[in-house]
């Protein structure tokens, strides 16, 4: 999958890229992460990427046209891939949108800095994305969101088969608790169904561990996840006793 991402600050994204799955992954040739320095596509003799906003007012905008050149100098007329426009007035990022876009061949990104862009930015952009209901000096942290989310969901990038099937969010609920040796540490004992062996047990355990840190956490979640019956009765079940300890 390859990525075309458009930033004044090229040089933030790369220690990022070159870590972990993410250099794992363009190593093996999954993912294709190129950068372009919006400033390189200005025209003007001292490179000037923003200017004043019309109306007054404080800040800066970044000026539509070195983001237009390099998109279309990139992407091509029309762009020849969805792009996507980084921005807290987007629609707000999650796992099912991160699973959408990694069916996608190929993506740009546009980051945005200062206040914002001339709103005529909007017009290259397919999609406007959130990663979340607070502000930050530019989309490259929101960019960088996308691309790791998107590209560990790409077949083959975790290096494991069942890859990103037990993660967090991909079931719909919390992850379970993870414990790793030692078996005592400073008094806290590991839960001995873990160190059981007997697998059936451990699902089960792990599954309900799941259901009640998500009913304590994010209730939220749990009224819209995925739930057996077997799930919807430890649930039904635990409403019960709570029940039932109020009443005494
Ligand atoms: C993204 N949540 C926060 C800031 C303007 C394109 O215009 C702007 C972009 C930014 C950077 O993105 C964010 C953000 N999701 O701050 C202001």
């Amino acid at each position: 999958m390859r990525f075309d991402v458009f930033t004044l600050f090229p040089e933030v994204f790369e220690p990022y890229l070159q870590t972990s799955i993410l250099l794992r992954s363009q190593r093996s040739g999954l993912l294709d992460v190129r950068l372009h320095n919006i400033r390189d596509w200005t025209t003007d003799r001292h490179h000037v990427t923003d200017d004043e906003p019309y109306g007054g007012g404080g800040g800066m905008v970044m000026k539509p046209e070195p983001i237009f050149a390099a998109v279309e100098g990139i992407l091509g007329v029309p762009p020849a891939c969805p792009v996507i426009l980084l921005t807290p007035q987007g629609r707000l990022f999650n796992q099912e949108i991160a699973r959408q876009l990694s069916a996608e061949p190929h993506l740009g990104l546009i980051c945005g800095r200062y206040e914002g862009v001339d709103e005529r930015v909007r017009r290259l952009a397919d999609d406007e994305i959130s990663i979340g209901d607070y502000v930050l000096t530019g989309g490259e942290i929101p960019a960088l969101v996308l691309i790791d989310a998107i590209a560990r969901l790409i077949p083959g990038a975790l290096g494991d088969p069942d890859g990103a099937q037990d993660d967090s969010h991909a079931s719909g609920l919390l992850e379970y608790p993870h414990y790793t040796r030692p078996p005592e540490f400073r008094g806290w004992q590991v839960p001995e169904v873990l160190v059981s062996g007997d697998h059936a047990r451990i699902a089960r355990w792990r599954r309900q561990q799941a259901l009640l840190r998500t009913r304590l956490r994010r209730p939220d979640l749990l009224a819209k996840a995925e739930l057996s019956d077997q799930d919807l009765k430890f649930l039904a079940d635990l409403e019960k006793s709570q029940n039932e300890l109020d009443e005494s």
